[in-house]
């Protein structure tokens, strides 16, 4: 019988070293918390050893039994202890296919590997029922959000609202529908631009602008913002669209620094779109937290089917989502997000 030991942070992680070393025909023979610590930390970390065999070579009942005891007790003894031993085989293997599963389903959603084995520890494990899985990380989900302020619409008393965030992900559309509803609502509604890079980007703009009949201002250097802000003067709500270049770019993000600088912002919205990659997600908003960027919207729901993003970037920054969009129409397509229905629309393939 070959036995393979396996060291991992927690025993999600274990099971999943197991599932690739050793296939899903792998057994749990024994398992045990170690304390480390490092020659330089007096801290000490647990992990879990576990040790495994193929289910094949996993050791008989039969040579645990004592010769000694009559025969007929022998023979209850062996059958109690065979049954006793495919119980526990087959709860041990279902709960670690249900383990690989659910993190197999949360990474495929996109949650950090970190986020994804976090929640599956910290969820009840004594069932092997889907649905009861299901709703025990949607409890442990909610309760995390629960933590901090996870959503915020734009105040009613903020005036000077700037979006910010990279190329494409809905910044304008965003403003445009946004705007729609101050209008509707009968405030006087300003627009600035930061993005001259592409004529289009200003004309996307300005084509909103008359068609809500908005004053619309294009700034080119952060010194012309102040002029800007003097004929907005009789605005209620001014929003600001700024450029979305290579957001790889730290001169990028300082650019739009040095802009934001010269007015007077209440609010900044980082915008970021549901079809980008998770990991360039995350790496955006650590560019712009720096801004800082005091919310999130998140668009293009309406073009994915992974949503954990969301979770990765509120569970991360501990800061508020404002805004989802689902689609181009302008004014519609735009909602305050429900907890309940982002927490859902993760786990939804769970069945
Ligand atoms: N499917 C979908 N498309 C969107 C959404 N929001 C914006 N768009 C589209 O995405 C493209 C880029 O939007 P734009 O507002 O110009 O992005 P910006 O560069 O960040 O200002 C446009 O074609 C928009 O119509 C959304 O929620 N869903
Ligand atoms: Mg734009």
């Amino acid at each position: 019988m070959q036995v393979q030991t396996f060291v991992a942070d927690n025993m999600p992680e274990a099971i999943l070293q197991i599932r690739k070393h050793m296939g899903k025909d792998a057994v749990i023979l024994n398992s045990r918390k170690v304390y480390q610590r490092r020659w330089w930390s007096l801290k000490k970390t647990v992990k879990y050893e576990v040790s495994a065999c193929l289910a094949a070579e996993a050791p008989e009942v039969q040579s645990q039994l004592t010769s000694n005891s009559r025969p007929t007790d022998r023979d209850e003894i062996q059958t109690e202890l065979k049954q006793i031993r495919s119980m526990l085989q087959t709860a041990i293997q279902t709960n670690d296919a249900m383990i690989v599963m659910l993190s197999d389903y949360l990474r495929e959603q996109g949650l950090t590997r970190e986020l994804a084995m976090a929640l599956i520890q910290e969820i009840s494990h004594d069932t092997n029922a889907r649905e009861e899985v299901k709703e025990s990380l949607q409890r442990r989900l909610v309760e995390q959000l629960h933590d901090f302020q996870h959503t915020a619409p734009i105040r009613p008393e903020s005036r000077v609202i700037a979006f910010v965030g990279p190329t494409g992900v809905g910044k304008t559309t965003t403003i445009a529908k946004l705007a729609a509803a101050y209008v509707a609502n009968g405030k006087k509604v300003g627009l600035i631009t930061t993005d001259t890079y592409r004529i289009a980007a200003i004309e996307q703009l300005k084509t909103y602008a008359k068609i809500l009949e908005i004053p619309v201002e294009v700034a080119y250097k952060p010194e012309e913002l102040t002029k800007a802000m003097e004929r907005l003067r009789h605005c209620d709500v001014i929003l600001v669209d700024t450029s979305g270049r290579n957001f790889r770019l730290m001169s990028y993000v300082e650019e739009t620094k040095a802009f934001l600088r010269e007015l007077p912002v209440d609010e900044t919205l980082l915008v970021l779109s549901l079809t980008m990659k998770p990991k360039d997600i995350n790496y955006i908003v650590e560019m712009f937290m720096d801004l800082p960027a005091d919310k999130f919207v998140f668009t293009k729901l309406d073009e994915t089917d992974t949503y954990g993003s969301i979770l990765n970037v509120l569970l991360t920054h501990k800061k508020p989502m404002s805004y989802i969009t689902m689609g181009q129409s302008v004014p519609t397509d735009i909602e305050i997000p429900s907890l309940d229905r982002i927490v859902n629309m993760v786990l939804e393939g769970i069945q």
